[in-house]
């Protein structure tokens, strides 16, 4: 039976006060650089009255703060706009480019009440529907191209300037700029933002972004000084495997798109009389070396203090030993041939101009926590280690006292030896090791790298005379900053770790793109692991922008048959073929992930034709569609001693992203199109019918992925099949289950929608039994043995065998401690455990339908009695909590944000009682709600 215990509105100063608050532009709240000629905007409602809604909205747009001061704008002015919709498109006059957009919207509520006006928001909008068009310059490179395989080559980043001297006041200054490199841009003095790692990695032949900087309050005056600093990065350093391959130019594994870096800085100056001047990069520019000696993304960062340029981006500065800046074309050609896997191919590696200038789309890679060092010990070879206690990715601060010379080595690692060494065998290729050479100040150095990243706990310092102590070293943690957008705990300790490790996983791996880990020298997009992820990432932060960036960059790198690739960018080409089967797919799968996320359609719509054309071009590779070994066989990669055949894997995610196809093509009222896929599925369905399914309802082939697949990806449709099917899935991983083992034996693919499909085919206890499990293989597992964040494999270490996998004879080097694929689970909690999910696209209709274990589930500990959970939605945050209340009731509390319903599905008595309680559903409205069924 349900009580409703109470509707409990929070006392509000006036019951049916509410207000426009979470505002966004294209995914970001106000941000600096949009190039989009009709961006998204996006709004949330606040207020404590209960069912509050909106009846209407009124969004006015201008070009100044006093031209929307009332309520119009010089830009637009939509009117009172009948609809609930809590977002809009652009639609009034062209938006002027390099300028600040102002804008603020109110809402109605459904008693057609007024709020009042949002704060005024202001964004800066970049080049609209063209380019920069300034010079790109290099330093003169004399260096010969390199061509050993086997030897570093890491040159020094470059410094450039220019004094700029203008005659009349400055109102508005406006910096458009990028490298090919990795560039930090500074004035007059100090760094400009606090981004790293601009602009990002791209295939720079196709595409390159550019970021803009509001630089009028940093000025001084008549005149003003432009500084950048210039590293090799992804266009110039060491990419991914390419040197442990030997893939690249001369086999190197560096110079993947080019020889020489480039700098390009554009900027845009209103004076006070209205006139405008555009500064830009030209050969005037000076440039030189500094301190560090060498800075490579993979191998890292050396600097040597002494050699400090002082106040180098100031006015007055003596650069008269400094060098000329060229412009980057007259380093001249450079033709190599370039060898992958695919291809020995002539390339040109002397500067060629992106032929594509964007502005940069998403929120850029910033240090957005300090982590202390909790302890630091001294090894027997006079190295000390620094623990961070969590494993992270991004860089460290060193604040040191030493003489003028000495020298301290700083290597990362993720975890230790048993005997306390680092261990650094699972890096690869990737030197991850800084070197700082002290100026000796006696008053102490401070020093961080910038220009490489390392995914580390642990910091080994050697050259240090004395014992430091832990404030030596400062964990910085670096990431694209997505807004963190959910919470997660229960009554189990173990899961509640789970959950934060996959969320230290996505912090150590959204770096500028999706990376499959941070640490050796792999770092890359690759496509699988992505659309694995998208729906977890999504629930942990506002992830939208961060994906229109990716989705570019997978789009561009598609074959010409229309595949998309295993990874984007896509430096070099590796495995069986450059696309696969469910990497591939990312393509679709993502899109339809973070539409479901955001209710932002424009994730498919600006893709359609990229979209359309790959399920063409998979359908032709399989016209038949049943099925047929599609590109590199990854397959349900890292599974345990139980594969399942590419064909079959490749039909199930065939039939996964038919289903995806439709819904979307519905969305757009493409009836056609949607029939179209769906016709394809039914075909796949039938296929499996006769292929795979057998009488008895259990499915050839036998693996655990094998059912998990055919009963996510849709094609299993009827009921009692599903049943049947969700049985058998339950036997075969009971078999193989022992005092010691779970018997779980899927790998990327299948673990995602393993713990779901037990659940949807009667099977929760078994899920739950496995999310808190301890024995081997299990998230459990990892968290008792101290991990931080979600491990590469199942056996990334193992009691027995340590870092030598399940039977001591594994690739420690293919090994990584920070690798999200499984930690997909997160899904499920957030969906199925605590129950919250869209119901409809971005959370408009909302789904609560939290499940029960019996206190039975888990025989290795307490069965989960509590959850609380929240998810920062589109419309506000979602929140929930139920707990064992006793040994009857269950206590349920949900918060549901305006301008929403939910669906809440609960059982009609206890579930705590009755075996299998007959589910009731209502729609909850807007407000608290607390609900205890007995
Ligand atoms: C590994 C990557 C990634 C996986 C591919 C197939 O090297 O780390 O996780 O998707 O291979």
């Amino acid at each position: 039976m349900i009580f409703r215990l109470a509707l409990i509105p929070i006392l509000a100063t006036s019951l049916n006060a509410f207000t426009v608050t979470g505002l966004q532009v294209e995914h970001q709240s106000n941000p600096v650089g949009l190039d989009d000629s009709h961006p998204r905007f996006q709004w949330q409602i606040a207020g404590e009255t209960p069912g509050l809604s909106q009846s209407a909205y009124q969004i006015v747009v201008g070009t100044s703060a006093e031209s929307i001061s009332g309520d119009s704008g010089d830009l637009w002015d939509s009117g009172k706009v009948a609809s609930s919709a809590s977002h809009v498109t652009y639609a009034g006059k062209d938006l002027p480019s390099t300028a600040y957009i102002f804008w603020k919207v109110r809402t109605w509520n459904t008693s057609d009440e007024v709020s009042p006006w949002s704060e005024t928001q202001k964004y800066i909008t970049a080049l609209i529907g063209s380019d920069p068009t300034a010079p790109w310059i290099s330093f003169k490179d004399d260096i010969p191209f390199h061509k050993e395989a086997k030897k570093l080559h890491l040159p020094a980043p470059r410094y450039y300037r220019k004094s700029v001297k203008t005659d009349r006041k400055i109102t508005k200054a406006i910096a458009y700029a990028s490298a090919l490199g990795i560039y930090e841009l500074h004035l007059n003095g100090k760094r400009v933002g606090d981004t790293y790692f601009a602009p990002g990695w791209t295939n720079y032949h196709k595409r390159a972004y550019y970021n803009t900087y509001d630089l009028t309050s940093q000025l001084q005056g008549n005149t003003n000084t432009l500084g950048a600093i210039v590293a090799d990065g992804w266009y110039a350093g060491y990419v991914a495997y390419g040197k442990l391959v030997g893939y690249g130019p001369y086999k190197t594994g560096r110079n993947t798109y080019g020889k020489t870096p480039a700098l390009m800085v554009q900027l845009e100056l209103t004076y006070d009389d209205g006139s405008k001047e555009t500064v830009t990069t030209d050969p005037t520019w000076k440039v030189t070396t500094g301190p560090e000696y060498e800075a490579d993304f993979l191998m890292g960062e050396s600097y040597d203090a002494r050699k400090e340029l002082g106040a180098w981006s100031t006015n007055g500065y003596d650069d008269s030993a400094w060098q000329s800046a060229i412009l980057a074309k007259d380093n001249g050609s450079h033709k190599h041939v370039f060898i992958d896997r695919f291809s020995k191919e002539e390339k040109e590696f002397g500067f060629v101009k992106p032929p594509v200038l964007q502005a940069y789309p998403a929120q850029p890679v910033r240090i957005t926590e300090e982590l202390p060092s909790k302890s630091v010990t001294k090894r027997e070879d006079g190295k000390y280690i620094f623990d961070l206690g969590q494993n992270i990715a991004g860089l460290i601060r060193l604040k040191v006292t030493g003489e003028s010379g000495q020298k301290l080595t700083i290597r990362y690692g993720e975890v230790l030896h048993p005997d306390g060494r680092l261990m650094t065998e699972n890096l690869r290729q990737a030197r991850s090791t800084d070197t700082y050479i002290c100026k000796g100040d006696p008053k102490g150095e401070t020093w961080t790298p910038r220009f490489t990243s390392h995914g580390f706990r642990y910091i080994e310092v050697s050259g240090l005379t004395e014992k430091p102590s832990t404030s030596m070293v400062t964990g910085l943690v670096m990431h694209s900053d997505t807004p963190f957008s959910s919470g997660f705990e229960c009554s189990d300790p173990s899961v509640t770790q789970v959950y934060k490790n996959a969320v230290w996983t996505q912090r150590g791996n959204w770096i500028d793109l999706p990376t499959d880990c941070p640490q050796r020298d792999e770092r890359m997009g690759w496509t699988g692991d992505a659309q694995i992820y998208a729906a977890s990432a999504a629930y942990h932060a506002d992830v939208a922008a961060f994906f229109k960036k990716w989705l570019r960059e997978l789009e561009d790198d598609m074959t010409p048959e229309g595949y998309y690739p295993s990874y984007a960018p896509y430096p070099v080409g590796h495995g069986g073929a450059i696309h696969g089967t469910a990497w591939s797919d990312a393509g679709i799968i993502v899109p339809h992930s973070i539409w479901k996320a955001t209710g932002n359609p424009d994730f498919f719509v600006n893709h359609w034709p990229a979209m359309t054309q790959y399920m063409e071009a998979r359908k032709k590779h399989d016209p038949e569609l049943q099925g047929t070994a599609f590109g590199a066989p990854w397959g349900d990669w890292l599974n345990v001693n139980d594969p399942t055949p590419h064909e079959y894997v490749d039909l199930c995610y065939f039939a996964l992203v038919c289903k995806q196809m439709a819904a979307m093509a519905e969305a757009q009222s493409l009836n056609n199109e949607a029939q179209k896929y769906t016709d394809w599925l039914e075909t796949l369905r039938k296929n499996f019918r006769a292929n795979h399914l057998q009488a008895d309802g259990s499915i050839k082939p036998t693996s655990q992925s094998a059912y998990v697949l055919a009963l996510d990806c849709g094609l299993l449709t009827d009921e009692q099949e599903r049943k049947t099917a969700g049985a058998h899935l339950a036997k075969h991983l009971q078999s193989k289950s022992g005092p010691t083992n779970t018997g779980m034996t899927t790998g990327f693919l299948g673990t995602k929608p393993l713990l779901p499909v037990l659940t949807d085919t009667g099977n929760l206890d078994l899920a739950v039994k496995l999310i808190q499990s301890r024995k081997f293989p299990s998230w459990g597992y990892e968290v008792k043995n101290g991990a931080t964040t979600i491990w590469e494999r199942w056996n990334s270490y193992t009691e027995e065998h340590g870092f030598g996998g399940a039977d001591g004879k594994m690739n420690a080097a293919m090994n990584s401690f920070s690798h999200y694929a499984f930690g997909a689970v997160t899904e499920w909690m957030m969906s199925t455990l605590a129950g919250i999910a869209p119901a409809e696209p971005g959370y408009s209709k909302i789904l609560l339908h939290p499940h029960f274990p019996s206190k039975e589930a888990s025989d290795e500990t307490d069965t989960i009695s509590w959850v609380k959970a929240y998810h920062d939605s589109p419309h506000g945050r979602i929140s929930v909590s139920w707990k064992r209340d006793g040994n009857d009731a269950l206590v349920y509390e949900a918060t549901i944000p305006p301008n929403t319903t939910a669906e809440l599905i609960l059982p009609e008595s206890s579930p705590w009682k009755s075996e299998n309680p007959a589910r009731v559903s209502e729609t909850l409205l807007p407000g608290t709600h607390r609900i205890v069924v007995k």
